[in-house]
């Protein structure tokens, strides 16, 4: 479906809800409900979009909303896929909804349990790679260099960005993939095609958030797309957690990682030498990428 017709969408997010402008994480779910349809269960952890959405009765979406603690997203989901299909709801999709923290960090450990259980319903991490509703805390989504108020001196993230898509992968689910806001049609594909599959599905949405980042409002498809552009976040999806798959490729050569980086207040404080380190490890990342993908070329 082109952007055009999914703007046609019956809209499930009402306007005046909580999200900053230019939330990222906000327009990911709105895409998320047109792409799904109305006949939605959430199971929503503790994070920005508990706040976004709101409690009810005064709720900014328009299907039901079971919002859950931290840690058990990933056993939620599953109760809630199980006593709907008790109740013959089987046309009802669930989607559990965590942010990073919930999802690398907090969740982990159910998620683990569901994913090997190869339960039935869709995980959607939106990552904004810090735990931002309580004040931009560092997570294990954090990527190198980025600025948190959490990181000890020299104030910023000293580790790598976990790769919980290679996590996922390991687990073997029959579903998971990579999206975020810029290219929406490439979202939308993504959810459809984990909606007609059965068993775990898992889709990871790389979502900027303008205070949590330093950036405008504004820039925040311009972000997404150079993300995307400068491999720093792939688009690709797992099948089974052997066929790997790229789905939108960067045109030409891949964009230099400090034109991502520069325009970020985040990443300000990081020095030359730190890009150049940062750089060399999306290179090495990517090159890793292609392998799988062409390694995994006779598998389909
Ligand atoms: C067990 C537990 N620990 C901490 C909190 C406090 N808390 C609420 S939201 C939040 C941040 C969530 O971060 P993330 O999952 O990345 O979502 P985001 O806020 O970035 O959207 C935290 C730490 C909590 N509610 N429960
Ligand atoms: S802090 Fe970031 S993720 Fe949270 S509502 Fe604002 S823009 Fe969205
Ligand atoms: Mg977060």
């Amino acid at each position: 479906m082109r952007i055009e017709e999914m703007n046609r969408e019956p809209e499930m997010l009402y306007a005046g809800h909580n999200a900053c402008p230019g939330c990222g994480a906000a327009l990911a779910v709105r895409y998320l409900t047109k792409a799904l349809g109305a006949n939605l269960a959430l199971v929503l952890t503790a994070s920005c979009w508990s706040i976004i959405t709101g409690m009810p009765p005064l709720t900014a979406l328009k299907c039901p909303i079971l919002h859950c603690p931290f840690p058990s997203a990933g056993s939620v989901g599953s109760g809630v896929r199980r006593g709907l299909n008790v109740k013959g709801m089987h046309d009802t999709t669930v989607v559990v909804l965590a942010g990073d923290g919930g999802t690398f960090d907090i969740g982990l450990q159910a998620l683990s349990g569901a994913a090997q259980r190869n339960e039935d319903y869709i995980f959607v991490c939106y990552d904004n790679e810090a735990y931002m509703n309580t004040g931009m805390q560092t997570s294990s989504a954090t990527p190198f260099g980025a600025r948190t108020n959490t990181a000890p001196y020299p104030l910023f993230k000293e580790g790598q960005k976990k790769d919980i898509m290679r996590i996922m992968a390991a687990h073997s689910v029959p579903y998971a993939a990579t999206a975020t806001v810029a290219f929406p049609e490439d979202l939308e594909n993504k959810l459809k095609k984990a909606q007609e599959i059965r068993g775990f599905r898992f889709i990871h949405i790389l979502s900027p958030c303008p205070p949590g980042w330093g950036t405008e409002s504004s820039d925040t498809i311009h972000l997404s797309r150079l993300a995307v552009s400068t491999g720093f976040f792939p688009l690709y999806e797992i099948i089974n957690g052997v066929s790997w798959k790229m789905t939108c490729q960067p045109e030409g050569k891949r964009t230099p990682l400090k034109d991502y980086l520069s325009s970020q207040r985040r990443f300000k404080q990081m020095e030359d030498i730190r890009v150049d380190a940062l750089q060399e490890e999306v290179d090495h990342d990517w090159e890793m990428l292609m392998e799988r993908i062409a390694a995994s070329k006779g598998c389909e």
